[in-house]
């Protein structure tokens, strides 16, 4: 497929939209009447929790430095007086890309700009993100979720490695769950990746996925969506249609400014709407609040 990524970019761009300084893209889309009616989504008191577990069997192999978490105790009961007060303390140092996480604005950029002209030189090895970090959208991540359910669809555990998801495919999904995308949603989108990295192991599970395609992106631009998750750990397909090194990243977050949740385990989020066949909720997923990061792990909540 012969797309110019940085083509699509300038056509689907965010840039200025909600003004020079903006620092959280397409997040400004969820507006409070869209998180008045995303409270109304809770009907049964059913929550899910949509995060792989934080620990060291986790499914990072060493791609671009990545370790999984490392956990540390510093202090235990036993090494207290048992007649007194005993605690326990612990540790984790992790890479905040290993798990589930959301990508910052500041995460991916290309021709030394990221979103809305800022300068890559804003992130520094240094300072962290300067501008555009993650904490920018620490109490963002509230409004309504809706899971497309792509491997359900296409009645597969999980789509083969190199499947390109479609906004057809997308769409599709939608008839068939009864359920339509729009304006300020949280898209989550399923393609059973997670069942792979649960039955086969993590050998060859960050070499190449399932994933959205590039033409998802003018498709995410025109619904209007917020910020788009998947079960896989890039959202996008891997290799790419195009040739390039992660096009999709480029144009989504650089371009149009949407954070992008990675490493979401949608499994029991997607039996309970396959039983019930209400396939959107309330999504709460604020990232950590931590000061210039690029991203940040993160236990998103679904409540039905
Ligand atoms: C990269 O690997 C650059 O990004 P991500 O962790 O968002 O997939």
């Amino acid at each position: 497929m012969s797309v110019d990524y940085k083509a699509l970019g300038r056509e689907l761009s965010n840039w200025g939209r909600w003004g020079a300084d903006d620092q959280v893209g397409t997040l400004n889309l969820v507006t409070p009447s869209h998180i008045v009616a995303a409270a109304a989504q809770v009907r049964s008191g059913k929550v899910f929790q949509l995060s792989i577990p934080v620990g060291k069997v986790g499914p990072q192999v060493g791609v671009g430095g990545r370790v999984n978490p490392v956990h540390l105790m510093s202090m235990g009961p036993s090494d207290f007086d048992p007649e007194g007060l005993q605690v326990a303390d612990d540790w984790i140092i992790m890479p905040l890309q290993s798990g589930t996480q959301w990508d910052a604005l500041s995460h991916v950029g290309y021709d030394d700009t990221l979103y809305n002209g800022v300068p890559a030189a804003e992130v520094g090895a240094r300072t962290g993100a300067r501008r555009l970090a993650v904490d920018a959208y620490s109490d963002k991540i509230v409004g309504r979720g809706v899971l497309l359910d792509v491997a359900r669809l296409r009645g597969v555990p999980w789509l083969p490695e190199g499947t390109a998801i479609t906004p057809e495919d997308l769409e599709e999904a939608e008839r068939a769950q009864g359920v339509s995308v729009g304006e300020g949603d949280f898209l989550l989108v399923r393609t059973g990746w997670r069942v792979r990295l649960l039955e086969q192991g993590r050998e060859g599970w960050m070499g190449s996925e399932p994933g959205l395609g590039i033409d998802c992106c003018r498709w995410l631009r025109e619904r209007g969506v917020a910020a788009v998750g998947s079960d896989n750990w890039a959202i996008e397909v891997i290799p790419s249609e195009t040739g390039d090194m992660l096009p999709l990243h480029c144009v989504l977050i650089r371009d149009m400014g949407m954070p992008l949740a990675e490493m979401l385990d949608l499994e029991s989020l997607a039996a309970d709407c396959t039983d019930d066949g209400v396939w959107s909720f309330l999504f709460v997923a604020p990232p950590l609040h931590i000061s210039n990061a690029v991203g940040s792990p993160v236990t998103p909540i679904a409540v039905k």
